[in-house]
């Protein structure tokens, strides 16, 4: 992209952002970049750093740096900030490379690698400045977005020395946006990206997008859905893909897509798409030249294969390794990677659907190419509101292994429930697989320390959207902060992380602070109770996902089936995978599956999803399980009046937008919680046959009224 329109598109995404930040003041269209003015109070704490900008360089991402800086301090500190020569307060940015005073400052940069970047106080010319260095310019554009998110954060910045880097490398949004623009299983509107009238659009939006996500590192994104059409990889589109690389690209962020493996033969015309065709392997190179001619920096491939009906190397008896390096060869000559899923499950296949996955993966550890990433859920399943970890992390020590988690709430309540899902992604990193011996954490094994791995990552199923707030709900927007602070240092707590949006994004003041982020991190554990408690799993009804549907029995494929997994009879419930059932528990290492052996044992979390259980069976705390079950049902029902009254005591330090915004959610997944607990109860007790502890409420309804509620119209289903 020329210059001159970098620059336009710049100041129209300034324009735009600053409109939304005046006109339609707290819509939550300004995410967690407000920049709205300190308190008095501190003000005189954070304006002597920060009066004039001295930059070096004139990348776009340079300017990109600048402009942000400006508008940042511009609106923190109330007054002009602009750029200027070296004096007392000055920020001055820039690598060793563009600027002498950096260079001349030996900043500990080299340890750091290309996208890490030091802030230090320090004295030039004796003037007392902030200087905000990096090896690469895309490292002094997040060392910026860091330096203002410490003043939107109220830290000192008056004596800084920071050096950080990102622990991964690939740092990934997954949008499932379709090309009609709709967006499978999207709840915050329709997709972001306008394929119909790009190329020539230049939406601010997009600007704003790309801040948002350079604020928090995210380096890459994947445009269009993993059940992806052979169009996408058309002339047409590639030129409408290379649009959106051109604005995005001085955010340091990288455009991938999601490739249909069957393109050779819907839009090659060839016969075959057998990965060790030449003529199909030459196709794929062709191809990858034609999209690096466009864009030189594409990021690569996301490739879902052999899965949920989707053609792949399975359908020529090839393996998975087969088809993800015919297509590394063809991106890896232009530097590109490909992020082959390990979610894969087959109708043919009448196993424990828990256990699929590592039995096509796990025996190909040592066949993938170096520059292929195996991008693994959380869980075995799929992205439910508590699974234990994918049995893959650690049992590749030979595979590049990057972690797959859902933002967009698909079964966590999707638009309107408050639940906190960056708490769910910190339990899966925090997790010791065992994989090569104890502390062989989730975290570690996608650093890359297991095998020292160079290419890591961790990639996000997005859930944004069109709507003026982009997530849906304002506390939507958390996850996708959380998820870029995660991919950048996979060891971060989710409790600070919680705490940083909730200040940036609402409000500094303690008293708003404390109580919000203990209601965010509870709230993970909240849905969980209501919706799918003690291990149970998938639940939800059919297709939509949308509320309960524990009765479904009737669907084509067994384990489409939420009867599948609870297997709920009057002897008892729960999936058994221990080695009387389908012993799932022996694809884990024994350290871990010791500890989900034993029923007596077993960290109640995860009873249900191992053992089968009768109803009378005596828990830890002494109640029986039938009890227990309905006693958490419930107590997630009350734990939503509790998140209710929390934020209506915190009606001062919200705007009112945004706090009756939440609040009607809230309102919703109150209404919503009951429906799940009441519900499942009906259903369960159908099975169990026992009445209800004492003192807890029969469903209001019968459960034929359950089963007869129908949501056609439910969101998310765009194909
Ligand atoms: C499931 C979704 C489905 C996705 C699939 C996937 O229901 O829409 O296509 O995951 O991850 O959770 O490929």
């Amino acid at each position: 992209m020329a210059a001159a329109s970098v620059a336009l598109c710049l100041s129209a995404g300034l324009n735009a952002g600053l409109n939304a930040g005046t006109a339609r003041a707290e819509d939550g269209y300004d995410l967690w970049l407000r920049y709205r003015p300190v308190e008095a109070a501190a003000l005189p704490a954070y304006r002597p750093h920060a009066s004039t900008i001295v930059a070096a360089g004139g990348s776009a991402t340079i300017a990109a740096a600048v402009a942000e800086l400006k508008r940042g301090l511009s609106g923190l500190l109330a007054e002009d900030v602009t750029t200027g020569q070296i004096a007392d307060g000055a920020v001055v940015i820039g690598t060793p490379a563009s600027s002498d005073i950096i260079k001349s400052l030996n900043l500990p940069l080299a340890a750091l690698n290309d996208e890490g970047f030091v802030i230090r106080t320090t004295s030039v010319g004796g003037h007392k400045v902030t200087v905000i260095a990096g090896n690469t310019d895309t490292g002094v554009l997040y060392g910026a977005f860091r330096y203002l998110s410490l003043i939107e954060t109220r830290k000192p910045v008056d004596a800084l020395d920071i050096a950080d880097a990102p622990k991964l490398k690939v740092r990934v949004l997954d949008h499932w946006d379709n090309l009609d623009g709709t967006v499978e299983r999207g709840y915050s509107g329709r997709s972001i990206w306008d394929w119909w009238r790009l190329p020539d659009l230049k939406d601010a939006r997009y600007i704003d997008y790309a801040r948002a996500d350079a604020s928090v590192g995210i380096n890459g994104v994947v445009l269009n859905n993993v059940n992806a059409k052979p169009d996408s990889l058309t002339a047409p589109y590639i030129e409408k893909t290379r649009a959106v690389a051109d604005m995005l690209r001085p955010y340091g962020i990288k455009v991938y897509l999601s490739a249909r493996f069957s393109a050779p033969i819907e839009i090659g015309h060839l016969k075959t798409a057998d990965p060790l065709d030449p003529e199909v392997r030459a196709w794929w190179k062709a191809k990858a030249d034609e999209i690096y001619a466009a864009i030189p920096d594409f990021g690569g491939f996301l490739v879902k294969a052999s899965s949920e009906g989707q053609p792949g190397p399975g359908d020529y008896h090839r393996t998975h390794a087969d088809g993800a390096n015919m297509m590394a060869e063809a991106v890896g000559r232009h530097g590109g990677i490909v992020m082959w899923r390990a979610f894969v499950y087959s109708e043919h296949d009448a196993r424990d659907r828990a256990k699929q996955a590592s039995y096509e993966f796990q025996p190909l550890d040592g066949q993938f190419a170096p520059n292929v990433l195996l991008q693994i859920k959380n869980g075995p399943i799929d992205f439910q509101p508590r699974e234990p970890f994918h049995p893959l992390f650690g049992a590749m020590p030979k595979t590049n292994e990057m972690l797959e988690v859902q933002i967009t709430k698909e079964y966590l309540g999707q638009a309107t429930h408050l639940v906190y899902s960056t708490a769910l992604y910190e339990e899966t990193l925090k997790t010791d697989t065992f994989g090569q011996g104890k502390g062989t954490t989730v975290a570690k094994v996608i650093e890359g320390g297991i095998g020292n791995h160079a290419l890591t990552g961790m990639a996000g199923v997005a859930n944004i959207g069109s709507d003026r707030n982009w997530s849906g709900s304002d506390f939507n927007q958390a996850d996708w902060y959380g998820f870029g602070r995660l991919a950048w240092n996979p060891d971060a707590p989710a409790r600070a992380i919680a705490e940083d949006w909730a200040r940036m994004t609402f409000s500094n003041d303690p008293a708003f602070v404390k109580p919000v982020t203990d209601m965010m991190m509870a709230s993970r554990e909240t849905v969980v109770k209501y919706m799918t408690p003690l291990g149970l799993h998938h639940q939800m009804a059919t297709g939509h996902h949308y509320g309960p549907g524990p009765w479904v029995c009737d669907l084509a494929r067994p384990e489409w089936n939420p009867c599948y997994y609870a297997k709920a009879d009057a002897g008892g419930i729960g999936f058994d995978r221990t080695k009387t059932g389908s012993d799932a528990l022996s694809q884990y290492a024994p350290d871990a599956a010791k500890q989900w052996a034993d029923p007596k044992t077993i960290d109640p979390k995860y009873l249900l999803w191992f053992q089968h259980v009768p109803w009378t069976f005596k828990m830890k705390d002494g109640h029986i399980l039938w009890d227990d079950l309905v006693m958490t049902y419930s107590q997630g029902v009350d734990e939503v009046h509790d998140m209710q009254a929390t934020w209506a005591s915190l009606r001062p330090y919200v705007d009112s937008q945004r706090f009756e915004a939440v609040s009607s959610n809230l309102r919703i997944q109150a209404r919503e919680a009951k429906w799940w607990r009441d519900a499942s109860i009906a259903y369960f007790q159908s099975k169990s046959g026992l009445p209800l502890p004492k003192g807890y409420a029969q469903p209001e309804e019968t459960l034929d009224y359950y089963k007869s509620l129908a949501f056609p119209y439910a969101p998310g289903q765009g194909k």
